[in-house]
């Protein structure tokens, strides 16, 4: 939390009363809400899939795609990338679509930072 806090000096009817009054104030503007993009391992998609997958959508390179296909291999799931909330659900609907076009069952979902 990162509100302002201002904490007010005794006025007169606190030197009266004793007590201090503190107001606290929030900013208007809140940044918007990040979301995680993950990608789950399965049985049967093939590992280049994979890669294919993290390279066309995400612009991660071969390298670093490798890494992360391999992650998710062996540690069951992996955070792909973190976005806006439309982004997010842009590349979820991408790479679902994709697969599901592929005939491959890879799965990705998407969840609130
Ligand atoms: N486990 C898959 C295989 O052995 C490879 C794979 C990796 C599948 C990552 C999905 O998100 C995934 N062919």
């Amino acid at each position: 939390m990162t509100g302002f806090d201002l904490i007010m000096a005794k006025d007169d009817e606190d030197q009266e009363s004793g007590v201090d009054t503190v107001l606290k104030t929030k900013p208007k503007t809140k940044k918007p809400p990040m979301y995680k993009v993950l990608l789950l391992n399965d049985d049967y998609t093939p590992m280049e899939f994979v890669v294919l997958v993290l390279e066309r959508f995400f612009g991660i390179n071969h390298a670093q795609s490798v890494e992360i296909m391999l992650t998710v291999h062996k540690k069951g799931m992996a955070v792909v990338g973190v976005f806006a909330f439309e982004i997010a659900e842009t590349k979820v609907v991408q790479v679902m679509d994709f697969a599901r076009r592929n005939q491959h069952p890879l799965q990705c979902t998407m969840e609130k930072e």
